[in-house]
């Protein structure tokens, strides 16, 4: 490629990477938003923490080669749909459900697709509730609607999805089997705790809270 050619490419990576950049602008402001709101009115916070990224151009390359798709950026806009992501840690399973439930209510917020691994856990004893929201953002170019991936999940959910991902990542997926064992072990007593955390919370403040 000559150079032209070369910055021409970068400037339309980075013109992508923005858009989806800006989606998630839109999302965070929603929910900080929301948490804000809910402390001021109901004197409590459903979120305890919340985190956003955008995938490296190098991660998105690598996705699209090995679902076997052209290396373009037209096959991730429609392949991809975990370009922009956050996550909603939260303090209850009642909250993941709330948060999401008043986020996707929203009017200028698509419901694409829920994934609920809360309900159905994966085989590895991984739990969040996913979904993939679209929402508009205005350019000067007009208005252009982004896909974001939002997981919600508790500290516990959260607490043993990291150390999982470590594991997973460190045996480079090919995790022993007394390994795979413990962590689905681990992840019932996480729910446990769940569980547990949940009935003090609602013997404390009553079942609506
Ligand atoms: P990262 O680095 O967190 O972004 P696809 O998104 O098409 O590849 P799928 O299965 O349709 O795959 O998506 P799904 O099930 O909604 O999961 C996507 C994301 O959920 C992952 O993104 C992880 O963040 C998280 N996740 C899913 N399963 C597991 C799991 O077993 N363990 C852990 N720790 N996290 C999980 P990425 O792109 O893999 O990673």
């Amino acid at each position: 490629l000559s150079p032209q050619e070369m910055r021409r490419l970068q400037q339309e990576l980075q013109r992508f990477m923005l858009g989806y950049e800006f989606g998630l602008r839109e999302i965070e402001t929603k929910i900080s938003i929301l948490s804000d709101e809910f402390r001021h009115m109901h004197d409590y916070n459903p979120i305890e923490h919340v985190s956003s990224r955008v995938k490296s151009a190098e991660s998105l390359f690598s996705k699209i080669t090995r679902k076997g798709l052209p290396r373009d950026l037209d096959a991730i806009r429609e392949h991809v749909r975990d370009v922009a992501g956050v996550r909603v840690t939260c303090s209850f399973v009642q909250d993941a459900y709330r948060i999401f439930d008043l986020l996707t209510q929203q009017e200028d917020v698509t419901v694409i697709e829920v994934k609920d691994y809360i309900r159905e856990p994966k085989p590895n004893g991984y739990k969040s509730l996913h979904a993939i929201v679209e929402v508009p953002v205005f350019l000067s170019t007009g208005r252009q609607d982004v896909p974001v991936e939002v997981q919600l999940r508790t500290i516990a959910m959260d607490f043993w999805a990291s150390l999982e991902h470590k594991i997973h990542y460190k045996y480079d997926g090919r995790v022993p089997a007394d390994l795979v064992g413990q962590l689905r072990d681990a992840a019932d007593t996480a729910q446990a705790l769940d569980d547990r955390m949940q009935a003090l919370h609602q013997e404390l403040h009553g079942p609506h809270r």
